[in-house]
């Protein structure tokens, strides 16, 4: 057992025995266990109040069918899911994932993570997760769009704008959001932040588009300062082309940086020029096509098949922003070996454990998740904070503000980790940082 504290050793065998066959979701909720072994110790008021085995429980799961008519006119059949976690400190908010994968552990692992990201922005959002195994690569527009009126017609029954406020994830981009908000405003004849990335049009925020990952490089930013470097000069890998890829290649490029792989699930580019943006974002936003299709276009540059080699190009940087457990052992030892110095995740958990202990054992600076992606939700509350106020802050005004907020994450990460564990275990720092808000107002509402 990795556990030294009984106490922590018995709630996750107990969440074990609940959740069989749940791997993603028993990985995420043994490592935050794990960090808390300090916490634990030092706040027997904690433990008295149950607050950990509470905390591992979602408030409430919903699980329903999606039915939908495709273009051929055969019904097809989906699962919908959402998990409201955590409701300790303000309404429930994350993002919705459509991908095959998605299963209840996917789902549960994503939730139970937001509920210490989304502590960590000290913006007041509780943990939520949802999503379905509807894959809309390769649908038509109709198709996505009687897919998004199906799954919203029956999650408007437990969402709302101090309910819960979902928002996009992998597969759930403008295009759906915009779907799934027309669907809701239907249905409940109002006109409300119940979701967040909406269009500019109708209640969505500047920068938000943009949030995820630039926030991600403001967070890598401040952990190189604050280890006497920065970006200027750095070759970068960013895996995936995704929203959070695309937007932290940006702003790495902007910061000086020279980001020369990206990836999608079917293999990476190399164009050790340093990465057309302008390109990738035609392939990916506009054409929705594969990232092979930037070698055709970009004269010098190279496709490989398989996702897990892009971590044997050599890099300075590497900024994981596909999905789970992308970087293994494996890959971790690859990337130290060609002289990697800094892991930042910009997707949720892509590091396994022995990728994690692997960068922190060879000395990296390692940024975790819940930290360092936690800009895209930050965005989305103050989203919903200019749709409460019926207004809207610019785009210099609201990246400000990010910016801000990323700097206060690495900040309260870093003194959580020196108060409680190693100063710079940022794993742990980020998840003590994020519990004890929440704790601390599960205290004060009672056991409930
Ligand atoms: P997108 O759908 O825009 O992009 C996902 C990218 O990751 C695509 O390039 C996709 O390739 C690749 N990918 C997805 N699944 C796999 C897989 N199983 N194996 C290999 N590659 C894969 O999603 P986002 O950019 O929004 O999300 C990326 C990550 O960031 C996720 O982990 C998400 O949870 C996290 N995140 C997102 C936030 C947001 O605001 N959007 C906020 C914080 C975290 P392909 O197209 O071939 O599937
Ligand atoms: O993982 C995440 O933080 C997101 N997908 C964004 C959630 C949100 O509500 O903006």
């Amino acid at each position: 057992m990795a556990f030294k504290n009984e106490y922590l050793a018995g709630v996750y065998e107990d969440v074990c025995k609940r959740n069989p066959n749940e791997p993603e979701f028993l990985q995420a909720v043994k490592e935050v266990l794990e960090t808390l072994e300090p916490v634990v110790e030092k706040r027997p008021d904690i433990v008295a109040a149950g607050v950990i085995d509470r905390l591992v429980e979602p408030e409430r799961a919903i699980i329903f069918r999606v039915s939908w008519v495709d273009d051929s006119g055969k019904v097809r059949v989906n699962r919908g899911y959402r998990y409201q976690f955590n409701s300790a400190i303000g309404p429930y908010k994350g993002g919705i994932r459509l991908h095959p994968s998605v299963n209840p552990s996917i789902i549960k692992f994503l939730g139970f993570e937001q509920i210490f990201k989304n502590s960590l922005t000290g913006l007041p959002i509780g943990g939520g997760k949802g999503g379905s195994d509807f894959d809309p690569k390769g649908k038509s527009d109709g198709e996505v769009m009687r897919f998004c009126q199906s799954f919203m017609t029956e999650l408007a029954k437990h969402i709302g704008a101090d309910t819960d406020v979902p928002a996009g994830d992998i597969g759930t981009g403008a295009r759906e959001i915009g779907y799934m908000y027309g669907q809701y405003k239907r249905l409940r004849n109002e006109f409300t932040g119940v979701l967040t990335g909406k269009g500019l049009t109708y209640g969505g925020s500047l920068a938000r588009k943009e949030a995820t990952g630039y926030g991600l490089c403001y967070f890598t930013e401040e952990m190189l300062k604050n280890n006497g470097t920065s970006f200027a000069g750095k070759t970068v890998v960013v895996s995936g082309s995704g929203n959070v890829a695309i937007y932290a290649t940006e702003k790495a490029t902007q910061l000086g940086g020279k980001v020369i792989a990206m990836s999608d699930s079917s293999g990476y580019v190399v164009d050790n020029d340093g990465i057309k943006l302008d390109v990738v974002k035609q392939i990916k936003e506009v054409e929705r096509l594969r990232i092979s299709e930037y070698a055709n276009r970009v004269p010098g540059a190279q496709f490989f098949p398989g996702c897990s080699g892009i971590w044997t190009v050599k890099c300075d940087i590497a900024l994981p922003c596909a999905t789970q457990n992308e970087i293994n052992e494996e890959s971790a030892k690859a990337l130290i070996a060609n002289g990697c110095q800094v892991v930042a995740e910009g997707a949720n958990m892509p590091s396994t454990p022995e990728a994690i202990a692997a960068f922190q054992a060879a000395g990296l600076l390692f940024g975790p998740a819940k930290a360092a992606n936690a800009g895209g939700v930050a965005t989305s509350a103050l989203e919903m904070s200019q749709n409460s106020m019926r207004y809207s802050w610019t785009f210099e005004e609201v990246d400000a503000k990010l910016k801000q907020i990323m700097i206060g994450i690495y900040n309260n990460a870093y003194k959580a980790s020196a108060e409680y564990a190693t100063p710079g275990d940022l794993v742990a720092g980020a998840n003590i940082a994020g519990f004890l808000k929440v704790a601390d107002a599960m205290l004060a509402h009672g056991v409930i």
